[in-house]
């Protein structure tokens, strides 16, 4: 049976980035997946970044981070969405999974030496990331994950894991494959500085449920090609992150307007830039009074996550104990 399964940090306000990279095809696969598509909010990844060592900060965040999925359109009663702490079977899975998976393949992941690189002291956990994605996956037989771009070599490992715990233990798991959004495989930071990302702070990202004077104060002074110093140089829409920006939000014809432009000289900076907040309004004002409607009814979110484990264990739970018996584990 084909599944789906991907999973979100509760490490910030969701952006522009996790939305058009990640959350966008949560709702398309949820559409023909339905329970099969399994979603979840991965706090036990969360502790991997120091700075969510705020007991009371994590539990907000968490519960933020389902309002998000909801509000931009993931239905709890069509998909299974839950809490990944809710379901102990991760962690077993990903102890068992650390057992298969070389050190050397966990040192040489490109979002590992990133982060480790910004640190003075590295958590075992940040290394041991990756095996604990994999149990996620792995752990409801998955064999479709939608994920940005930067997660690829995450779920490349993934696959390997898959194939030496079938090697080793038996056929168990399928090796799964990671579904991108293309338009939006990476989407840059506003500030300018690579990819846009949570753990940057906000000069990097457009929050989903940030406020449009915010965005626009962040947009307006957002760089943008070098080469038009003046109003009448000429300029490549394509090397512009603004330019990456309107071909998430504009329509064909204000994406022509834009480019041509822009290479013409017929638009400044600021009038593209202003063009641009027209499709970032259109695109976020709903989901934000969707956002807004759900936070005032968080008790029926709770349900929903509650409904959610329930699901989501009904999975994980034989699965895992199918792991126990093929690994050797004693059974009462
Ligand atoms: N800039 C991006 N462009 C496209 N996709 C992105 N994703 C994240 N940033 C971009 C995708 O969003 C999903 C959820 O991400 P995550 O929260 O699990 O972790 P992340 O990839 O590390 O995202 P952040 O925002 O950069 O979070 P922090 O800073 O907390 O680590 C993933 O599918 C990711 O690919």
């Amino acid at each position: 049976m084909s599944r789906v399964f991907s999973g979100i940090q509760p490490t910030g306000e969701p952006h522009i980035g996790n939305y058009f990279g990640a959350m966008q095809n949560y709702v398309k696969l949820g559409q023909d997946y339905g329970k099969n598509s399994i979603y979840c909010v991965v706090d036990l990844h969360a502790l991997t970044n120091p700075n969510a060592f705020d007991p009371a900060l994590l539990a907000q965040r968490t519960l933020d981070m389902a309002v998000a999925n909801f509000a931009v359109g993931l239905d709890p009663a069509q998909v299974t969405f839950f809490v990944q702490s809710q379901v102990p079977e991760h962690q077993e899975l990903s102890w068992v999974l650390t057992n298969i998976t070389p050190v050397g393949e966990l040192e040489r992941m490109t979002q590992y030496k990133d982060k480790a690189g910004q640190l003075e002291s590295v958590p075992a956990g940040l290394l041991m990331y990756p095996v604990l994605m994999a149990a996620d996956i792995l752990l409801y037989k998955a064999d479709t994950v939608p994920v940005g771009e930067d997660q690829t070599q995450h779920i490349e490992l993934t696959r390997e894991i898959a194939r030496k715990f079938n090697h080793t233990f038996g056929e168990t798991f399928p090796e799964p494959r990671a579904v991108n959004n293309k338009q939006a495989l990476r989407i840059p930071g506003v500030d300018g500085h690579g990819k846009m990302s949570k753990s940057k702070g906000e000069q990097s990202t457009i929050g989903l449920f940030e406020p449009l004077d915010s965005i626009w104060a962040k947009l307006r002074v957002a760089p943008t090609d070098p080469a038009r110093v003046r109003r009448t140089d000429p300029g490549d829409p394509d090397v512009c992150l603004v330019g990456d920006y309107h071909k998430l939000f504009s329509d064909d014809q204000t994406l022509r307007t834009v480019y041509d432009g822009c290479r013409s000289a017929g638009i400044g900076c600021v009038d593209c830039k202003k063009l641009l907040m027209t499709g970032i309004e259109e695109h976020l004002s709903p989901i934000q009074a969707r956002g807004e409607a759900l936070r005032a009814d968080l008790d029926s979110v709770r349900d929903a996550l509650a409904q959610g484990t329930r699901e989501a264990r009904a999975i994980a739970a034989p699965v895992m104990e199918e792991v126990r018996s093929k690994v050797g584990f004693l059974r009462p």
